[in-house]
């Protein structure tokens, strides 16, 4: 259903906009619906039932038939290709420092070279890893915004060289400063991650790809053309980030302070969307943690409600494969909706959540998804979210698959860590131990 366009639309998506701190004007010229009434009805594509129409009904036929194609159809509608690991790929550990927090954790940042030139295109990678607990520890991986040092206020945190989007807090003519350390700290719980025995590792998006529409110019899907023998309209920026993630758990695989087996993925919004892309590709991650999504991430993009495939390909035209905006006004065409994506995690935790002010990110949206993904996770007798209609906020379900929606607004917060670090303890099924 095309809903008209009015002002109050158009006025609420503003508002809700810059709520979540987002710099990029959204739905303008373009219809956003916030009215449950009139999302309409839509059919959403089995995820087990084979192009030929076959039933699928076990883990093996899952894996083996149809999950290779749901993938593939994902890569060709939505996200574009995913390159493999680059031959040349190797890591510098550029420094440690053993008693970095007050001696809660030991800071390493390690750059990871992309191929073997001396000049080669690179990401720098933040870790710390608990000194007070037995290792190797299990770990929280995500990139971050704004560098490195936006994620705490450490002064031993390198700052990012290359370009930042601006921010008023310390991010000038496109460059870090000094001022921006801390600045996404409230998003980054480094102390009580120490402290529950998880070691956090982060990098910064724009290593890979500047996010904005020239950025593919400077960033991987350029100057990495030749090495992946891929061109830049093959992917697009969430298929950089993502393919990063992956950069890093080749790091990760390699550390031997942190437990490759144990690792959680976890993403706030647009850098959500980008986990979730990487974990359909990568089983290396074994939890994965959606934060905010929205469209082209965990919610449902058949549903008319918050932001659009049309918006998103509008706003942020180099996000996605080209493919994508074939569907700008027809979503019903995909052959492939959100909660497909999701589905490709399975049998692996999956951890969704939404916030009740970000209707732009469409939280029904995103618990529907992950309710529409149950039937893959049955397949391996993995119970999802445990009840059919949405929480009340603050209330998490769900047992492989795990969902809340909370006050507030776009962000990621305490409240969404706590029940995140509780959702990884429960499935790495290990406590921290002290040191003895
Ligand atoms: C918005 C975009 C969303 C979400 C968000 C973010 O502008 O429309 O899809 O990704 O940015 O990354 O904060």
């Amino acid at each position: 259903m095309h809903i008209k366009n009015t002002g109050f639309g158009l006025l609420l998506a503003g508002l809700l906009a810059f709520a979540g701190g987002i710099h990029l004007a959204q739905g303008q010229g373009i219809t956003v619906n916030y009215d449950e009434a009139k999302v309409g009805t839509y059919t959403l594509p089995d995820p087990l039932r084979l192009p030929d129409g076959t039933a699928v009904t076990t883990a093996r036929q899952w894996e083996q038939q149809a999950r290779p194609d749901v993938l593939n159809l994902f890569k060709e509608h939505v996200y574009g290709q995913m390159p493999a690991k680059p031959a040349g790929l190797r890591f510098k550990i550029r420094n440690e420092n053993k008693n970095a927090l007050n001696g809660l954790a030991t800071r390493k940042q390690v750059t990871i070279y992309f191929t073997p030139a001396a000049d080669a295109p690179s990401m720098e990678v933040l870790l710390y890893i608990p000194n007070k607990v037995q290792g190797p520890v299990p770990a929280f991986v995500g990139l971050n915004f704004y560098g490195n040092q936006s994620i705490h206020p450490d002064k031993g945190i390198l700052l990012p060289t290359r370009w930042v989007n601006n921010n008023p807090k310390g991010v000038v003519n496109n460059k870090a400063t000094e001022a921006s350390r801390g600045l996404q700290a409230s998003r980054w719980p480094v102390e009580e991650l120490m402290k529950q025995g998880f070691a956090l590792v982060t990098a910064y998006y724009g290593d890979l790809e500047p996010d904005h529409v020239d950025g593919w110019k400077t960033g991987i899907r350029t100057t990495l053309n030749d090495e992946l023998k891929i061109k830049e309209d093959e992917w697009g920026a969430i298929g950089a980030w993502a393919w990063g993630l992956s950069r890093i758990m080749d790091y990760l695989e390699k550390d031997k302070s942190i437990n490759a087996g144990q690792v959680a993925l976890t993403g706030h919004s647009r850098i959500g969307k980008a986990a979730l892309w990487a974990a359909a590709n990568d089983n290396r991650f074994a939890l994965v943690i959606s934060n905010d999504s929205g469209e082209g991430g965990a919610a449902l993009a058949r549903r008319n409600y918050g932001e659009t495939i049309a918006q998103i390909n509008r706003s942020f035209p180099h996000w996605f494969n080209p493919t994508y905006k074939n569907y700008n006004q027809a979503p019903e065409k995909m052959p492939v909706d959100q909660h497909m994506l999701l589905a490709l995690m399975a049998p692996r935790p999956l951890y969704v959540n939404s916030a009740l002010e970000d209707q732009w990110a469409d939280p029904r949206g995103e618990f529907l998804s992950a309710l529409q993904a149950e039937p893959v996770y049955q397949l391996y007798q993995k119970k999802g979210l445990g009840v059919t209609e949405m929480p009340p906020v603050e209330k998490p379900v769900g047992e492989t698959i795990g969902y809340h929606i909370r006050n507030g607004k776009h962000d990621i917060n305490a409240y969404d860590w706590q029940q995140h670090i509780a959702f990884a303890q429960k499935h790495f099924k290990k406590k921290a131990k002290p040191k003895s």
